[in-house]
């Protein structure tokens, strides 16, 4: 899936993002290994071969925008160029009335069709759905089951007709905001579909046409969706299956084929697992910067509070935070896992420190509650004889704390090199995370 391909390119970036300054040999390196994962992920060739030239050229050759480095202006491009192909805003499907799912067989249109009714419904609106199926046996059936659940109309031809179910559901469906047309696939855009999509398109003169296409389609992605634009001219693109393993260059290659964006995910089988395109979250996830919305929401399931997070992202971290973070560990996952959330900290926090031991954990705990709270806020004012005070207090070794100190030291550290100011211009490269969804 994308997110393949964010990996990649996310450890590409994260080496722009851990050097201090980039020069041009090291935009050479980015984009030679963004053409290798983008390759890597069916991204077409020539796509890859426009996308990385249009970085090149604009890393190096234009002029680099007044108070940016070149690495912040780099990671605005590629973040650009990406977005510019997939979409740069969200455009959902306002005030679109007639809308037509069209796709190979299996691509997820009936589930979409269903998903895009129900999204619309959860709006205020009243959606209705037109039954166009009559290629594959139970599609017809599978259609009012799941529409049936949302409480919304199908429209069925009597005579099993595509096209006399377009006609009735029109006239039918006049007082409805938007009505939804359910088209059959086939195995490939053979003429029969063709002719078929056609017909309908003429009939329906659908106000967006929107191209269902699994993440894992590959390489042909492109070519598919060229030709189905040529047909019925597509307005725009749905991914599904992103929940699952497959790789997903196909969606950028899909898009530049059409010139059509991405209107909407596909995370799973249920009716409700469908995201509105957002492309900075997307893209952000895609390229491996961090996601803050869903670390917040991770935090906030763990108890651990928004302003730790940001704390940590900002450098500024105390005792108190270190310890929350620790003991948060047990309740989210990994901090590797949490870490891998926060752009340049991925992989950055040795493996000792990430499995604390449960024993070590607890007396961690009595050392802390030792501590006045001064002291727990900056950690400078204990010195060797409060060190003694504060081992006596929570029943443990010298050792015990100059320990924990020690880790939180290093932890403080790494969390100012790679989240906050070190050596980078705060106030813009916050501006430029802000872009990714990420807040520094
Ligand atoms: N995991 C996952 N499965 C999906 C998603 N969207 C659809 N599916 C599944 O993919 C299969 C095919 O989905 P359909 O909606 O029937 O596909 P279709 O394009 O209507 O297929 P035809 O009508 O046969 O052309 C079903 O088992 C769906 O549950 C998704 O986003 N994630
Ligand atoms: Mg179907």
């Amino acid at each position: 899936m994308l997110e393949d391909l964010g990996k990649n390119i996310g450890s590409t970036i994260r080496k722009i993002l851990a050097r201090s300054s980039v020069d041009p040999a090291d935009v050479n390196i980015l984009v030679k290994d963004l053409q290798r994962d983008l390759l890597k992920t069916d991204v077409d060739v020539k796509l890859v071969y426009q996308i990385s030239e249009n970085i090149r050229r604009r890393c190096l050759k234009d002029k680099i925008p007044e108070g940016l480095t070149l690495r912040e202006h780099t990671l605005k491009v590629v973040y650009e160029e990406l977005v510019s192909l997939l979409g740069e805003k969200q455009v959902g499907l306002m005030g679109k009335r007639k809308i037509m799912f069209v796709g190979l067989f299996g691509s997820g249109k009936t589930t979409t069709t269903a998903k895009i009714a129900s999204y619309l419904k959860k709006k205020g609106l009243k959606p209705a759905i037109i039954a166009c199926d009559y290629h594959r046996p139970a599609a017809v059936e599978q259609l009012e089951q799941l529409a049936e659940k949302l409480g919304v109309p199908v429209h069925v031809s009597e005579k099993r007709d595509p096209y006399d179910a377009l006609k009735g559901g029109l006239a039918k469906f006049g007082k409805h905001d938007s009505i939804l047309i359910d088209t059959a696939g086939r195995d490939a855009l053979d003429k029969e579909l063709a002719n078929e999509l056609k017909k309908m398109n003429a009939i329906a003169r659908p106000d967006e046409v929107l191209l269902v296409i699994p993440a894992d389609i590959g390489r042909i992605a492109g070519k598919q969706a060229e030709e189905f634009h040529k047909l019925v001219g597509v307005t725009g693109v749905i991914i599904t299956k992103m929940d699952g393993t497959a790789k997903g260059g196909g969606a950028l290659s899909a898009c530049s084929a059409t010139n059509a964006k991405v209107k909407f995910i596909g995370v799973g089988e249920k009716i409700d697992a469908l995201e509105e395109y957002d492309p900075v979250r997307f893209v952000g996830r895609l390229l491996g910067m961090g996601d803050l919305q869903s670390l917040l929401e991770k935090a906030k399931e763990a108890d651990i509070s928004e302003d730790s997070v940001g704390k940590i992202m900002a450098g500024k971290f105390t005792l108190k935070d270190f310890y929350e973070q620790l003991s948060g560990v047990r309740k989210m996952g990994s901090l590797g896992s949490v870490m891998d959330m926060i752009p340049g900290l991925g992989g950055a926090i040795p493996e000792e420190m990430l499995v604390q031991q449960e024993e070590k954990m607890k007396k961690y705990g009595y050392i802390i509650d030792s501590m006045t709270e001064d002291e727990k806020v900056d950690a400078e004012l204990i010195h060797s004889s409060r060190i003694k005070r504060i081992a006596k207090g929570s029943g443990t070794s010298e050792k015990d704390v100059r320990d924990l100190l020690k880790q939180y030291k290093q932890a403080k550290i790494m969390m100012k090199k790679f989240g906050g100011a070190g050596g980078m211009k705060r106030g813009q490269m916050a501006k430029l995370m802000k872009k990714f969804g990420v807040k520094m």
